[in-house]
């Protein structure tokens, strides 16, 4: 039957290098087999080095991707990436409420590993008041949760009161990645808080390699396309943390410096 395939879209922007942005999200859809749209945000060029130039898309160049893609397709789930600004936000927010493109995964983008910012200063509080509520899985890691809830991150089991701060300000299932084991930095332990108060942890080794970018937005792209697949949000987060252990375990070598992971590895 028509648009039975399972269709997904990344709300996000373009990184030439193909390491990070809406390039990761639709390898990470291909390798997923689920169908993948794009809401185009904005542009960044650069390269494993760093980004070296941006541009935004205009509101109406963002609502008409929006339309094009509802009045064609049947988008089962959302997720999304860099909103670069307050403007982008609100229409990514708008456009996201009078559409049905199923369930929405927030990732809050906010500053590459380079150091680069990818969300103005003022924006954080348009992401928390907008984009937070809509949010059935939101996937911050260990400094996006600090500028999120302004906790101090030395406090004792501070993914667990990120989260539940999170899911007080909104987002309906919270995953605070990247808690570093303090003895030995061998592993890194992601900690979820579902919906329904049940809360677990992911624990995975720490691999020592360049070879990282886009690791946070694969995550949110498989959990994605996980939902797209009709699967569960316990079982969507558990199949991404694997696929994305995976892509880092096998890497591919690819640019000098701050490279990507590997898409095809199959857990
Ligand atoms: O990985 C975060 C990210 C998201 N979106 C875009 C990016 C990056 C990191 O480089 O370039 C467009």
């Amino acid at each position: 039957m028509l648009n039975d395939y399972p269709q997904v879209v990344t709300i996000a922007g373009s990184d030439s290098d193909g390491s990070a942005g809406m390039q990761a999200d639709l390898l990470t859809f291909f390798a997923k087999r689920v169908y993948g749209a794009t809401v185009i945000t904005a542009c960044v060029a650069g390269n494993s080095f760093g980004i070296h130039a941006g541009v935004n898309m205009s509101a109406d160049f963002i609502s008409q991707e929006f339309h094009d893609l509802a009045t064609d397709f049947h988008i089962r789930a959302a997720k999304t990436g860099m909103l670069a600004d307050a403007t982008i936000i609100n229409t990514v927010a708008d456009n996201y409420e009078k559409y049905d493109f199923g369930p929405l995964v927030v990732d809050p983008v906010i500053i590459t590993k380079h150091g680069d910012q990818l969300l103005e200063q003022v924006a954080f509080e348009t992401l928390v008041n907008r984009l937070l509520p809509l949010a059935e899985v939101l996937t911050p890691n260990f400094f996006e949760a600090v500028k999120l809830t302004g906790l101090d991150p030395e406090t004792p089991d501070f993914q667990a009161q990120a989260a539940h701060q999170l899911q007080q300000m909104g987002a309906r299932n919270v995953m605070v990645k990247g808690r570093h084991d303090q003895a030995d930095q061998t592993t890194v332990t992601d900690y979820v808080l579902l919906e329904n108060g049940t809360n677990f942890e992911l624990t995975e080794p720490y691999y020592e390699t360049t070879h990282k970018n886009g690791t946070g937005d694969t995550l949110s792209a498989a959990i994605t396309a996980e939902l797209g697949l009709g699967h569960s949000v316990e079982t969507a987060i558990r199949n991404a943390k694997t696929y994305v252990d995976a892509c880092i375990k096998n890497g591919i070598n690819v640019g000098h410096q701050f490279g990507p992971i590997n898409h095809w590895a199959t857990p």
